[in-house]
């Protein structure tokens, strides 16, 4: 047998020494690059340069140290008879283990010192060289990147009498290219950041978010990995919670557009939406519920679409977060104007929308254009505690076809209440789970969202819906407001009035002072009877009902139209309970949890 040769060439040179030592005792000819030679040799253990075989000595400062044939051929050489002739007649001896570690790159550009030469200087070419050749060919070379390999390397070398088996080449090998992947993601993040970080310096690739999920948590960044960003901001810097809500509700309203052909406008907030809807006209009633009465401009399907989202829970819609799938124009952008928001993300603003806009929180309203044409990729990934999560992304498509299981003698679904189901399934798609949705006119009117239990969601959901109607009751319409009380006062006096919460002391005062005329609560009897008149209202599920309370708690918010999921021990029980209140289950046997 040949004798094995191990190349050597290690930045951290921890436990360097024993290896060597312990590689040279089982007979082992060692190799090495300047300084890990030079250190090995010093120690007393004998030792040949790299340039001793390529007979060519390191140049460019240390840039080009091993990158030669004689190294990479004998590294790369497979134990076939065509190779070893190429080796034989380049006089080159195979290589078989392989020790490097490379440069430390993102230790240096973490430094505040650090300067663009520097870093440049700490790109490692030749050992990133070295550990891919190894690993490649590592049916039969062992590549040892990682000090903490050394012991149980040297020892299954020992046992296995210079064969330390496939199963452990296979693994240093896997870790080889794991460790070059992360090497060449810290050199791509920092170009990203000096080369892609500025619409001066062409397409941007990233952008610096001033922190994460809260202040504290920084630094704190988003990007993409090729093309570039496929939002541009206009107006604002958006945070990394504003970001998460843009590209969740952009992603709802387009597939609502896409599904019923209709302008559409989701309202979220905390990754949820508050609301969301498609641009059906608005009633007289309507635009006073949804407080859009006044205005001037003539509401256009999408301003329709925003009134009805914004105005479906006005308490949860302040500070929003607002996605259009179509062009902000300008009487959408006039309801935003009047509304507190904390920005909005649309595929284009015309300019009289833009300047409207613009004006918003002095300047700093946050305003993004997303490109239409987009296309996330089919992998998503994320990490939770430096675990990686990796999924295909949930794109499946939402439409009438999902709803044609109706397992209830009633069967009647009407135009309009396959658009609320459409509209409830795509609002829970894009919720965090468990999540129920109420939907009618084309409007998410109750959205009972990241609930454990799910007869608390479809309560939450219904207690929303119930509110939302009563704010349609006549003697809610006409409160006596003073002069003066602005937009979001009143929302939470309406809030207080139809919710018939108890006041108190100043808490009272402050309520009554924003009458002319103190209002009588709303009694049980009027609040029942106005409860009666809601019906035709389409509710979706994102997994199935366990128990039939849920289909009785939903019939009380004027439920008639179902969909949910079939899988539920209680599913019978579910249908019959439906039955009871003559309503139309849909089973859709799609699941739509959302994290
Ligand atoms: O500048 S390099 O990319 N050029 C090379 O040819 C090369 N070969 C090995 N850096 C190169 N290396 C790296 O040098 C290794 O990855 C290792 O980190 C370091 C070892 O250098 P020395 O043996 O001189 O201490």
């Amino acid at each position: 047998m040949t004798q094995p040769i191990a190349l050597l060439s290690v930045y951290d040179k921890t436990d360097l020494l024993d290896l060597a030592q312990g590689l040279r005792s089982a007979g082992v000819r060692l190799l090495g690059s300047g300084g890990t030679a030079k250190k090995i040799r010093e120690a007393g253990i004998p030792i040949e340069d790299v340039a001793d075989i390529t007979k060519a000595p390191e140049m460019l400062g240390g840039r080009v140290k091993t990158l030669h044939p004689a190294i990479h051929g004998g590294i790369l050489a497979r134990s076939i008879p065509a190779d070893e002739q190429d080796l034989k007649a380049q006089n080159i001896s195979p290589i078989s283990i392989v020790v490097c570690n490379l440069y430390p790159f993102a230790s240096t550009i973490s430094k505040p010192s650090c300067t663009f030469a520097d870093a440049i200087e700490e790109i490692d070419i030749g050992g990133v060289t070295l550990l891919r050749a190894a690993a490649k060919n590592h049916e039969r070379v062992s590549v040892l990147s990682d000090p903490t390999d050394y012991h149980a390397f040297l020892q299954a070398f020992q046992q296995g009498q210079g064969d330390v088996g496939q199963v452990l080449r296979n693994r240093l090998a896997l870790k080889a290219f794991e460790m070059t992947a992360k090497y060449d993601d810290a050199i791509s993040g920092y170009f990203r950041e000096q080369y892609a970080s500025t619409p001066e310096s062409g397409p941007v690739q990233r952008m610096v978010l001033r922190y994460g999920a809260n202040p504290h948590q920084k630094p704190a960044q988003t990007f993409v990995a090729e093309g570039e960003l496929p939002f541009k901001v206009l107006s604002g810097s958006p945070g990394y919670i504003n970001l998460l809500d843009a590209l969740n509700s952009y992603a709802l309203v387009k597939e609502l557009q896409e599904a019923l052909n209709l302008p559409a406008a989701a309202s979220f907030k905390h990754v949820s939406p508050a609301g969301a809807a498609v641009g059906l006209e608005l009633d007289e009633t309507e635009k006073h519920v949804y407080g859009v009465e006044d205005l001037k401009e003539p509401l256009t399907p999408l301003a329709c679409a925003y009134a009805r989202a914004r105005g479906a829970d006005r308490m949860s819609s302040f500070g929003d977060f607002i996605a259009l799938s179509a062009p902000c124009d300008l009487a959408t952008a006039r309801i935003i104007s009047r509304e507190v928001s904390d920005g909005i993300i649309a595929p284009g603003y015309s300019p009289e929308a833009l300047e409207v806009l613009k004006k918003k929180k002095a300047g700093k309203y946050c305003v993004l254009e997303m490109d239409p044409s987009y296309k996330p990729s089919d992998i998503e990934t994320r990490q939770v505690y430096g675990v990686s999560l990796q999924q295909r992304r949930n794109d499946v498509k939402i439409d009438a076809g999902l709803f044609e299981n109706l397992v209830t003698k009633n069967k009647d679904v009407p135009t309009q209440a396959l658009t609320d189901l459409i509209v409830a399934t795509l609002a829970v798609k894009y919720t965090q789970s468990n999540s129920v949705s109420y939907a009618k006119n084309g409007a998410i009117i109750g959205l009972g969202a990241g609930q454990q239990s799910r007869i608390h969601c479809t309560r939450l959901a219904g207690s929303k819906a119930d509110n939302w109607w009563l704010r349609h009751h006549p003697r809610v319409l006409a409160l006596p407001f003073k002069k003066g009380v602005k937009r979001a006062e009143k929302a939470n006096a309406i809030d207080l009035f139809v919710s018939g919460e108890v006041l108190e002391g100043g808490e009272r005062a402050q309520w009554e002072g924003q009458f002319e005329e103190v209002p009588a609560p709303l009694s049980e009897s009027e609040k029942k009877e106005w409860a009666g008149k809601l019906d035709e209202v389409a509710c979706s599920s994102d997994a199935f009902f366990p128990f039939a309370d849920n289909v009785h708690r939903a019939r009380k918010s004027g439920v008639r139209y179902l969909a949910a999921p079939s899988g539920s021990v209680m599913d019978e029980e579910c249908i019959k309970a439906a039955d009871e209140h003559e309503m139309v289950f849909a089973h859709t046997s799609l699941r739509l949890f959302h994290h």
